[in-house]
């Protein structure tokens, strides 16, 4: 996004509003006195929540940037989003309702299933039993999921939970090498899949996946599969794989496993993701923090209610589905909705009838789904009540005015509480939005609004010194926040270098660039490092390269993000050959295979072009800025460390040819 195109200006405000206070100074007001003491702040919110001990420090701050919150306090998220809510009345209220993929012709599922608070108390109970007095899981050991979207999920990561291990949930469109490293660097012992999931009527294999990883995971003693479509021909390794029904048949119906008492800074999971060099890295996040951060942010920018029916799109294997697709809203004892499947199959309205069909009042999804929408035109909306929608926000990347404009209009009614959520997988919660729960500030199309109470984030220059209004900077966070990573699995230096070191003060680096208007609306323009959102889905052009360098053609591979109207980014290759290989249309085919079973669909080049060298400076670094330039046809900017000046022609060259080839077409 350009920031000079962004409206700053352009307040709306909601017709239901009407009643209540919308004042853009009563809310800094309100931040400002959060920011003058954080931990008094964050205590008070702390308090709403039962422990089975309070703290004795609400913040450690002796080791920075290792913080860590709720110091000495003794508590398990289990407890918090089961037995607590079952204790204020919600044992019969439905907390899951989930829908199978098969969808007959009228669109509607075949297969639903709605679990109570009760029930999902119950089947989590006989689950952590089963780990526990089974397979004897530790407290502390990490168990590595590579599951669809199904209830038997949820109540096995809230198992996990229970008996104080910690959970490893891998995306199940990662490739088998991409699941492999991830099982390794965890150190698993225990995997658990399902046999096979729905996807655009289907069926994808992903214990033949499991299988392919875990070939080179000498950890993995145990593999649990999920029976969920009824494979009879998958592969069965003798003293190995397990089948959950088998394993859960003499379970009885209502052990009860009580909660492990855990320390607030205890590990609930660990969240691969991507960074700058190839290896992705496992985030690690605590217990009390992260609850803390997700039932305020739940009730502030979810704006939660009892009888609210909560709808979030994304899938388990991002942080999105981790925080407000599980924990958050049982934290919070709503129903939400898990589905199986995609948005556009089998016909591009099956989001807007599941909003129907349970009158789903908080919808929170991407802008790649927005923008994806908006080219299968409004039809497919206008057939469905969507009336009932209070809240729908967004995640994952920038939204354009016009996507949000759209959205605004045909799906919001131009009434909802409609923001661009600002976070990441580090963060853990929610860092920027509007908080409709809490105090109202006027909406502007693609803003990500303002800082949320007890979270100083802001915008700064190379010296961390704020920018003033309109001057384009780095967005940092100032002080640490209950629901922040505890650091880098197994690599703690890398976790001072990425996030603490980039100024001269001590600052939290998101990596994104952004700006800040006259209101101190904060705007988040992008990346300003070498990761890529396509589709909201985060990969480093590091991970491309790395897996694009292993093909025996490729000597060298530069990978950078080009803009695109639905995906907001997708990568794009430039590629040397080795030796003895030329150039080919089925070699373009080939790596473009060879980079979606390396790490996934969603790392595969949209393009990819052929170069005798690279621009790179005189020590060796790859000057991807210089080859985007080329690609959006931008000035080159600073070219003084540049090595050879005839590379960049080479890959100017390369381009051009590519784009005559198109329009010869
Ligand atoms: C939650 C999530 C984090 C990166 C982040 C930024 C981008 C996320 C955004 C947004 C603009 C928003 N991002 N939300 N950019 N507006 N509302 O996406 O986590 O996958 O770790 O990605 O996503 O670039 O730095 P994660």
């Amino acid at each position: 996004m350009s920031e000079t195109a962004l409206p700053f200006n352009e307040k709306i405000i909601p017709p239901s509003w009407r009643d209540r206070t919308v004042d853009i100074e009563e809310f800094k007001r309100l931040r400002e006195e959060s920011l003058k003491n954080i931990e008094e702040f964050w205590a008070k919110i702390a308090e709403e929540l039962p422990w089975f001990k309070k703290w004795d420090k609400v913040l450690d701050a002796s080791n920075p940037p290792f913080y860590k919150w709720f110091v000495g306090a003794e508590t398990n998220m289990s407890y918090l989003c089961l037995d607590w809510q079952l204790q204020q009345g919600r044992k019969n209220k439905v907390a899951l309702i989930w829908e199978g993929e098969p969808v007959n012709e009228k669109g509607e599922p075949t297969e639903v299933r709605k679990l109570t608070y009760y029930d999902l108390w119950r089947e989590t109970n006989r689950i952590a039993y089963m780990l526990k007095n089974k397979l004897g899981v530790r407290k502390g050991e990490i168990i590595t999921f590579y599951c669809p979207m199904i209830p038997e999920l949820a109540a096995f990561l809230l198992a996990t939970a229970r008996i104080g291990a910690a959970h490893s949930v891998v995306f199940s469109g990662f490739s088998s090498q991409a699941l492999a490293e991830r099982i390794k660097d965890a150190e698993s012992r225990i995997v658990v899949t399902a046999d096979g999931m729905y996807r655009r009527g289907k069926i994808l294999r992903l214990k033949d996946v499991v299988d392919e990883a875990v070939k080179q995971c000498p950890t993995v003693e145990k593999v649990i599969v999920i029976r969920r479509v009824g494979l009879d021909d998958i592969n069965v390794v003798k003293g190995r794989d397990l089948f959950f029904d088998e394993l859960m048949e003499d379970v009885p119906k209502n052990v009860y496993v009580e909660p492990e008492r855990m320390k607030s800074d205890d590990m609930l999971f660990i969240l691969y993701t991507s960074g700058t060099t190839g290896k992705p890295k496992g985030i690690v996040h605590d217990i009390g923090g992260y609850a803390v951060g997700l039932y305020a942010t739940m009730k502030w920018i979810f704006d939660v209610r009892d009888d609210d029916i909560f709808f979030n799109t994304a899938d388990i294997g991002w942080i999105t589905g981790h925080s407000y697709n599980l924990y958050g809203p049982l934290l919070t004892g709503l129903t939400f909705i898990w589905y199986e499947g995609a948005p556009d199959y089998p016909a591009p309205d099956r989001w807007w009838s599941i909003i129907e069909r349970y009158g789903v009042t908080i919808f929170y999804t991407s802008p790649t789904a927005i923008r994806m929408f908006m080219r299968y035109g409004e039809d497919w909306i206008k057939k469905h009540d969507l009336s009932t929608l209070r809240i729908a926000h967004t995640v994952g990347e920038p939204i354009n005015p016009e996507a949000w404009r759209w959205y605004f209009k045909n799906l919001c009614n131009e009434d909802c509480a409609a923001s661009s959520t600002w976070w990441m997988t580090e963060t853990g919660i929610i860092m920027i939005s509007h908080t409709p729960g809490l105090k109202l500030i006027p909406l502007k199309p693609g803003t990500n609004a303002m800082p949320i109470p007890g979270v100083d984030a802001d915008v700064v220059n190379e010296k961390g010194e704020p920018c003033p209004p309109g001057v384009k900077g780095y967005l940092v966070i100032r002080t640490p926040w209950p629901g922040m990573l505890l650091t880098i699995y197994k690599d703690p230096e890398r976790y001072i270098k990425t996030y603490w070191s980039k100024f001269p003060i001590l600052l939290y680096y998101s990596g994104d660039f952004a700006v800040k208007d006259q209101d101190g609306y904060i705007w988040v323009l992008g990346r300003a490092d070498e990761v890529l959102k396509v589709a909201g889905h985060r990969i480093g052009t590091a991970e491309i390269e790395s897996a694009l360098v292993q093909h025996p053609a490729v000597a060298e591979a530069a990978v950078v993000g080009k803009p695109d109207p639905v995906k907001g980014e997708v990568p794009v290759a430039f590629v040397v050959l080795r030796q003895g290989y030329n150039p080919s249309p089925d070699l373009v085919k080939e790596l473009k295979v060879w980079v979606r079973k390396s790490i996934g669909p969603v790392a595969e080049p949209a393009e990819i072009y052929f170069v005798t060298k690279l621009p790179k400076t005189r020590s060796g670094k790859i000057m991807r800025r210089l080859i985007k330039a080329v690609l959006l046809a931008q000035p080159l900017g600073d070219v003084s460390t540049l090595e050879d000046e005839a590379s960049v022609e080479e890959v100017k060259r390369a381009y051009e040819e590519f784009k005559k080839l198109l329009e010869g077409q």
